[in-house]
């Protein structure tokens, strides 16, 4: 579990707050439609704070990594083709309570079936091409992100908006 205190003595006049960083990706349809830009500026509207990004092409074994939980179900060799076919932007997010604000702003699985407005909603017809990924819990949050980023990768810096962002 990653704890990251915001604040410090630039903020010392709010209140301090455990913070939590989830892995979070867009998958290589988002680039391949051109909406990876609109789906990081809802991420980023909504407070949540970037501390590493990067594009890459997945390989093989990272895909398989990434999906071990799946190993063995039905979709997973389509799933990996799918996921290691084209670029995807993989990106680290904090913020109080990050792992489960991306899940419940991304909506389930089934882009059919997710709430209306949720990114899967707005932008996906298909449960294998559902645009997203996000970290499930904070110990897949923590797996995930040790699978993508080197720890020298994650940037620490401060950003003047947060006594806006947070109470
Ligand atoms: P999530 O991405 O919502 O965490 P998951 O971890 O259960 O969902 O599955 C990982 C991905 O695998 C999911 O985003 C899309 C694909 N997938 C899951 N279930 C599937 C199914 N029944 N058929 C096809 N693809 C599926
Ligand atoms: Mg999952």
């Amino acid at each position: 579990m990653f704890f990251n205190l915001i604040g410090g003595d630039d903020y010392r006049n709010f209140p301090v707050k455990p913070m939590e960083r989830t892995f979070v990706m867009i998958k290589p349809e988002g680039l391949q439609r051109g909406v990876a830009g609109e789906i990081i500026a809802r991420l980023e509207k909504k407070g949540l704070k970037m501390v590493a990004m990067k594009m890459l092409v997945i390989s093989g074994d990272l895909a398989k990594r990434h999906y071990g939980e799946h190993i063995g179900k039905p979709f997973f060799e389509n799933l990996v083709k799918y996921i290691t076919s084209g670029p995807v932007i993989a990106m680290v997010l904090e913020g109080k309570n990050a792992v489960s604000a991306v899940r419940s702003m991304m909506g389930s699985t089934d882009p059919l079936k997710a709430e209306p407005g949720t990114i899967r909603a707005t932008y996906g017809m298909d449960m294998g091409r559902n645009i997203i990924h996000g970290s499930d819990s904070l110990t897949s949050a923590d797996r995930e992100i040790g699978n993508f980023f080197k720890t020298e990768e994650l940037i620490e810096y401060t950003r003047s908006i947060e006594p806006w962002v947070y109470e």
